[in-house]
């Protein structure tokens, strides 16, 4: 039997809501074969106060040659990437292997408050890495920091980012909204026109890893011949029932719930078009 492959190359987070644990488990909800390279450890020592734990690029580097000379992949995202050397090198990477669908969640800060990427990565995200990505998925803070430092509040606002995040050369953007007051809306841009994927807003704070997971869903969309709106569409279902049923355990921001899919109603996401 043979299935579809989508990659996960992002860190991992021990508590296992966000990062590849979180990719891994909507992959598997997607039915597409997970594989994994990850860039680094994430767990936070309160004796220490370390929390980040980098891997070499030679490790890094096995991994992914690895899994494409083995498995092979349909489809790949990057979540937290960390260092300057890491996205540089995995950019150089993608370049010499034959993926057509490369997904970019320009991960910055965690919802548990870490800096994911050390702050002179950032250069190298917006010119290297993001010009292959077929979408990019910024939340509003990465978006703005992508833009220089615009301010986003409306759904007006978001498309204007959109707009002007297509200039750093990837295919599609998706702006996220789950800042917004009021319904849950992000906006996804192709340079001709704008969908508006509406769910309402769970009011809740247990969205750990809602990127990640969604995002992770786009990819197996992409993995399983989707197209970028049909797989932004599907995840947006995905991730709204995620958060929906959010899960709540001892300590700190819960994690979404990947397995509530299943559970998704279907009149709860809309989608607008307009012309740009
Ligand atoms: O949700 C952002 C994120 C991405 N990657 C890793 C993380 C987190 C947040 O906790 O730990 C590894």
């Amino acid at each position: 039997m043979t299935i579809q492959r989508a990659l996960t190359i992002a860190g991992s987070a021990a508590r296992g809501g966000a990062g590849i644990q979180a990719d891994l488990k909507t992959f598997q909800e997607f039915d597409v074969f997970g594989t994994t390279a990850v860039t680094a450890i994430v767990a936070r020592n309160p004796r220490t106060g370390q929390g980040i734990f980098p891997q070499s690029w030679d490790a890094i580097e096995a991994q992914l040659v690895t899994i494409e000379k083995d498995i092979g992949v349909d489809a790949l995202k990057t979540g937290m990437l960390f260092t300057k050397e890491i996205i540089e090198n995995v950019a150089y990477w993608i370049k010499q292997t034959a993926i057509q669908n490369i997904v970019v969640d320009p991960v910055m800060i965690g919802k548990m408050g870490s800096a994911l990427v050390k702050e002179d990565a950032m250069e190298s995200m917006k010119n290297q890495l993001i010009p292959l990505a077929t979408l990019i998925t910024p939340n509003m803070p990465e978006a703005s920091y992508l833009l220089g430092g615009t301010e986003l509040n409306t759904v007006e606002d978001l498309k204007e980012a959109a707009r002007h995040l297509m200039k750093l050369g990837s295919q599609y953007v998706l702006v996220k909204g789950g800042r917004l007051t009021g319904p849950a809306i992000d906006v996804l841009c192709d340079g001709q026109q704008f969908y508006l994927l509406e769910a309402p807003r769970i009011d809740t704070i247990h969205t750990n890893g809602a990127g990640c997971s969604y995002s992770a869903a786009i990819t197996a969309g992409l993995a399983k011949g989707q197209n970028v709106p049909e797989a932004v569409m599907e995840a947006k279902k995905f991730i709204t029932a995620g958060i929906r049923y959010s899960l709540t355990f001892k300590a700190g921001v819960g994690p979404t719930y990947h397995a509530a899919y299943g559970k998704y109603d279907e009149t709860d996401c809309k989608v607008t078009i307009e012309q740009m």
